[in-house]
């Protein structure tokens, strides 16, 4: 269930340990606890588009879009042998060329989609328990009617060691707060009034596709994402290279300190940054490290790589993440401002994240990208209205 559905409890989108856990009351029991007793993942392959031509598109067929960078195709290894067990193993996808945004898709650029959609997110309607799988038994869950209110996670800024709660697992520091949802980062209270060329959070996976379809865009898939984080270093951990702080400096917003107590922001920020504050990457991408997480459009299963096609990988046809086997998840990946050293490192090349799909939190963003094919259509669709 969501996260926040689950709210309704202490869901979050989060990558640690997860355990769920229930804000429904006596009768629900705790859903997770990944043990070597959990059913095989299933990674069904999505079967591929057959392709026109054997040829990857490498170079840019027409001029760039505003406020994106041209990836040309080509192959590289992605993921590592030497990382976390859903990191492996290293394999090589070979991709087409595709458009990526420059940026993590600010609130200035989601608050003109709301503007000219009317667009309600997840966060901002009444929560429903739409991640559940079909054949669950968390279906018949009922949420409770004190936490049934338009809302999302953030970080409980109260939490002390002695809070921690192994029932809860990494639930223990975050909190559903009603009224958070992006024009309210951090609760009601807050606003994006002056963080408008901060990324949007608190956007859940339907919410971000609704963006990119506004856009004209989509989600990147999980391997074009790594691919173009990636640049054009290969096997390096993080965008820059193997050392995270080269010359003692701070390349990307992640937490610096005693997690989740202690969050002294050597990086300049103890939330999001503007988009852009840190430098790119080789190939001109800004917080493909950091900042907030971003979804792809891949369904998530550990074990994927050990039978993904080769050629543009597009995930597996469905979720299966063995700590909650019950609820759908997506991609996420770069890590964000919540990522430390000491946890999730997340902010790596190759570290994978799965989020529950219909669950923003208020570290979680996206940026879109756009193919050749798309283009064209687009380009054609337009000059036959016309
Ligand atoms: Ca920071
Ligand atoms: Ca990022």
């Amino acid at each position: 269930m969501s996260i926040r559905h689950v709210a309704l409890a202490f869901v979050l989108t989060f990558s640690f340990g997860f355990l769920m856990f229930a804000a429904f009351g006596p009768t629900v029991a705790p859903v997770a606890d990944a043990t070597e007793s959990e059913p095989k993942p299933k990674t069904p392959v999505r079967s591929q588009p057959k392709s026109r031509s054997s040829r990857l598109i490498v170079e840019e067929p027409s001029e760039t879009p505003p406020g994106m960078v041209w990836i040309p195709g080509g192959e590289f290894v992605m993921g590592t042998n030497n990382g976390k067990p859903d990191e492996g193993p290293a394999h090589t996808v070979e991709l087409d060329g595709f458009w990526m945004d420059q940026y993590e898709v600010t609130n200035r650029e989601f608050a003109k989609f709301v503007e000219a959609t009317g667009y309600l997110t997840t966060s901002e309607r009444e929560p429903e328990l739409l991640s559940i799988k079909d054949d669950s038994p968390l279906k018949n869950v009922e949420i409770r009617p004190d936490m049934n209110l338009p809302g999302s996670v953030c970080l409980n800024t109260k939490f002390q060691t002695g809070d921690y709660d192994p029932k809860k697992g990494a639930y223990s520091w975050w909190s559903y707060i009603p009224g958070a949802n992006w024009r309210h980062p951090s609760g009601p209270d807050s606003s994006i009034e002056d963080r408008m060329d901060h990324p949007v959070v608190h956007v859940s996976w339907p919410d971000a596709v609704a963006y990119c379809e506004w856009a004209g865009k989509r989600l990147p898939t999980e391997a074009e994402w790594e691919y173009a984080a990636r640049g054009t270093l290969s096997e390096k951990i993080y965008p820059w290279g193997n050392e995270r702080n080269p010359d003692g400096k701070w390349l990307h917003n992640i937490w610096q300190g005693d997690f989740p107590i202690t969050n002294s922001a050597d990086d300049g920020f103890e939330s999001t940054a503007p988009v852009g504050t840190f430098p790119p990457n080789t190939v001109g991408l800004y917080d493909m490290s950091g900042n907030v997480w971003e979804w792809c459009a891949d369904f998530y299963t550990p074990n994927y790589y050990s039978r993904s096609p080769r050629r543009n990988p597009m995930g597996p046809i469905e979720s299966y993440d063995p700590q909650e086997p019950d609820i759908i998840k997506r991609v996420q990946r770069g890590g964000s401002f919540m990522c430390s050293d000491q946890y999730c490192i997340g902010y790596r090349n190759s570290a994978r994240m799965k989020g529950e799909a219909d669950t923003g939190a208020f570290h979680t963003g996206f940026r879109c990208v756009l193919t050749p094919s798309m283009r064209e259509r687009k380009v054609a669709l337009s000059s036959r209205d016309q």
